[in-house]
This record gives C-alpha cells, sequence and structure tokens, in this order.
C-alpha cells in the first residue's frame, strides 16, 4: 500500500510523524484460519501543523477495511443506541423535521440511528458500504445502501431525491483517506438551510487517555475542533458548535456544521482551548510514543504478574482497538487464551495477529478466569454491570487506558 507523502487534508508536505506503532494487522479483519498468512501494515501517525490534522501515514484500501469481511454491528451496545437515539429524537425536535424532510447518514451501519426516525415518520437515506450491515438495515425497514460516500455518489443522490434537511456522519470521518471528496460531498448534498452533525472521539482525549489503541487502519484521521474548523471551511461550510461525550469511545465530539458562518461562544471557546493546550502545534504529540511504552511496561507488569500467581487472563471484547492493543502491547494467546464478545458475528473467528479464539461471554460464568482485561474499556461502565456476577465471584477487571489499573 501506499505512504502519503503529502497531508491528506491541505496538502502540505512538511507533515511530522510523531509515533510508529510497528507492522499490525487490520484491526477489524477476524480471522478465520489462525494458520493462514495475515497481511500487516506499517501503523505510524503523523501531525500537520498547518491544518492541526492528526493522520496515518499509510493508506490501506477501503474495501479491504470496510467490504471484505467488515463485522462492527453498531446494535450490540445499548449506551451507543442509547445515545443515537438521543441525538435523533433531538435533531427532529430542534429542526422541525417532518414527512416532508429528508435525513442522511453516512456509515448508517446496521440501522442503529436512522431507525429512530423512521418511527416517527421521517424520511430517511443510509448509506453504507458494507453489504451485511446494510442489509441488516433493509430488513428492519431502514431505507439503506451498500455503497461508499464520495461527491460522486452525493451529487447523484441530490440529482434524484434532493438536498438533505440533516447529514449525519457518526464515526466514519475519520475512516475515509480521501478526506476533501467526503467533505465536498456533504457541502454538495447539504440544504441551504441544513445542518450537518459528524462524531468521531476527539484527538485531544485521544492524547490525554493514552488511547494509542484507537489508532488502526481503519482511522485514517485523529480529529479536534480545529482540524475539522479548518476541513469545513475549504469545503464552503462552517463549523459552528461542538458537543462533547465523555463517556462514548473515549471521549466524543459531535460537530454541528452549516452553510453560514454562526459559531457558538462553546465553539469558540473550545478552539481557544485546543489552541492553549497545544493541539495545533507538533510539540503536544511529541512525547506520545515515550507514554505508550510506560503504558506497556505497566500493563504487562500486571499480567505477567497475575500469571506468575498462577492466575488466568481473559479478555472482553474482539473490538477494532483491541487488536491493536494485543499486537501492540505483544499480549500471546499464550499471555491471554481467548477474548469474549457478545457480537455473535466474532464469536467462533480468532483476534487478527495474536490469534485468540473469540468466545460468548457465557464462558465468564462457566469456567470464570481470574482477570479480565477490557479491550473494550470505552464501553467499561456497561461491561462492568453487565458481568456484576463475574465479580461477585471474585473475578477482576483489568483496565488499559489511561492507566493499566486493577478493579
Ligand atoms: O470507528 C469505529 C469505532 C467507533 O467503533 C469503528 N472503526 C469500529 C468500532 O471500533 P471498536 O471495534 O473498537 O468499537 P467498540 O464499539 O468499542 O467495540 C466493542 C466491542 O465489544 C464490540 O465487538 C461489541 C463488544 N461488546 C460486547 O461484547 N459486550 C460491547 C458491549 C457494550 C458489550 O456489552
Amino acid at each position: 500500500m501506499a505512504r502519503i507523502t503529502r497531508c491528506r487534508g491541505c496538502g502540505n508536505p512538511d507533515f511530522r510523524e510523531f509515533l510508529d506503532l510497528g507492522e499490525t494487522p487490520l484491526a477489524d479483519a477476524l480471522v478465520t484460519d489462525p494458520d493462514a498468512p495475515e497481511e500487516r501494515f506499517p501503523l505510524v501517525v503523523a501531525f500537520c501543523d498547518r491544518c492541526s490534522l492528526v493522520q496515518i501515514t499509510e493508506d490501506v484500501d477501503p474495501e479491504k477495511l470496510f467490504v471484505d469481511n467488515y463485522l462492527y454491528f453498531s446494535s450490540f451496545s445499548d449506551h451507543l443506541l442509547r445515545h443515537s437515539r438521543d441525538h435523533a429524537l433531538g435533531l427532529i425536535e430542534s429542526r422541525g423535521l417532518d414527512g416532508s424532510s429528508f435525513v442522511v447518514e453516512i456509515a448508517s451501519n446496521d440501522g442503529y440511528l436512522l431507525k429512530n426516525f423512521v418511527e416517527q415518520g421521517v424520511p430517511v437515506l443510509g448509506m453504507d458500504p458494507a453489504p451485511d450491515q446494510a442489509e441488516k438495515a433493509n430488513e428492519i425497514g431502514v431505507p439503506t445502501r451498500a455503497e461508499f460516500f464520495t461527491l460522486e455518489s452525493a451529487t447523484a443522490l441530490r440529482g434524484e431525491k434532493g438536498p438533505a434537511d440533516v447529514i449525519i456522519a457518526n464515526n466514519v470521518m475519520a475512516h475515509i483517506p480521501d478526506l476533501n471528496d467526503f467533505a465536498a460531498g456533504m457541502a454538495h448534498l447539504l440544504a441551504d438551510d441544513g445542518v450537518i452533525t459528524v462524531e468521531n472521539p476527539s484527538v485531544g482525549e485521544l492524547i490525554a487517555r493514552c488511547a494509542f489503541d484507537t489508532i488502526y487502519h481503519e482511522h485514517y484521521f485523529y480529529h479536534s475542533c480545529l482540524s475539522v474548523d479548518a476541513l469545513m471551511r475549504r469545503h464552503g461550510l462552517f463549523l459552528n458548535d461542538v458537543d462533547y461525550f465523555g463517556d462514548l469511545h473515549g471521549g466524543t465530539n459531535r460537530w454541528w456544521i452549516g452553510r453560514t458562518e454562526a459559531p457558538t461562544e462553546r465553539l469558540l471557546a473550545t478552539l481557544a482551548e485546543e489552541r492553549a493546550t497545544g493541539l495545533g502545534d507538533h510539540g503536544y504529540y511529541a512525547d506520545f510514543g515515550q507514554r505508550v511504552e510506560q503504558l506497556r511496561d505497566d500493563l504487562m507488569k500486571l499480567i505477567n504478574g497475575a500469571r506468575a500467581e498462577g492466575k488466568t487472563v481473559a479478555a472482553y471484547g474482539a473490538a477494532a482497538k483491541g487488536a491493536t492493543m494485543l499486537n501492540v502491547m505483544g499480549i500471546t494467546s499464550d499471555l491471554v487464551p481467548y477474548v469474549v464478545d457478545r457480537n455473535t458475528h466474532k464469536q467462533g473467528r480468532y483476534m487478527p495477529g495474536t490469534h485468540q479464539i473469540i468466545k460468548d461471554p457465557a464462558v465468564l460464568t462457566e469456567d470464570p478466569p481470574d482477570v479480565l482485561l477490557l479491550l473494550a474499556w470505552n464501553f467499561a461502565e456497561e461491561i462492568m454491570a453487565q458481568q456484576q456476577a463475574y465479580a461477585d465471584g471474585g473475578g477482576r477487571f483489568l483496565v488499559p487506558v489511561p492507566t493499566p489499573e486493577l478493579i
């Protein structure tokens, strides 16, 4: 695959690398045959000091990432479902959406969010290249097309159905290599008085929480308000507001974007805070690699210590971030023999690279391990509540970020 020579956002040739996580397998490419060869790609992260965009330097074919064997279904998280429903109902009320409106969601997965608009009689269209997820969405009555969102597909859609009053793009603006084509597509499709809401984890929180494991090849970009502001201005759009959700995916921003420049005080304050914190300067990112090394030392001390005491260690969450955690930390199946996950599409497969078998969480009550490494730490509250019986039986949770901690 190709290594970029210019910033994907603004074309700056002088972007600077600040983190090298080695060569890792594709984080969501769960393995069916652990003896089969697996592709690995360099996982290197760079910062552009012209547009503040943080990005990986390797281009991996999106077809490999999101079409072939993509097993992520959004509906396996109750927390995410509640969060999404709140957003949909809030938009219907605040925007006065009704049967004459048109809502488009990019990367609509299994219809987890748009179903809330359908229930209220608001016309929608989902776009997601993952065929199984698109099929699932159509099955539950959410009109969905299994295609990538591009300027070309946006142009065709507007010609067919007219402009969109609302465009929703959750956990996708980090995933599209041609970021400018993606933004241009949204700019073309949006109605004159429409609104775009984009959700992605905050790069500031990624650094603050040492959440290096949320770095993988699906995530080409790691956004700040600064980088989103610069991107939107390149396409005649304006970032006007930002909500923050500290309990979602390790700290998620929801950006509100429109055709007219009308920044809220909250946005202006957040931009000023990001500048003051240093998110617009290379120096802010420079020591992140050393912090990842320290986390590795601390985490492996806890895992190896438990094993030395004859304790068993398993993991919870066959998450993409879990693949980065296991591979970058060197957590082999000798140390952690299996991972549990309630996504039935993942059970029976193996984690990329380290090849832990993925099992049903039911095994935690049948044959409980002494320690459970929370690879899906971003849902720690939901998972620990769900696994109260495991804890009541003496099981311990190992939360790996921001600092490895046995609970
Ligand atoms: O951008 C992306 C992020 C937002 O979501 C996508 N590239 C893919 C995905 O990343 P991830 O796989 O790290 O996401 P999750 O949602 O943190 O993965 C959690 C995993 O844990 C899923 O496989 C579902 C599973 N799970 C579970 O087994 N029991 C989750 C919950 C809440 C549970 O109770």
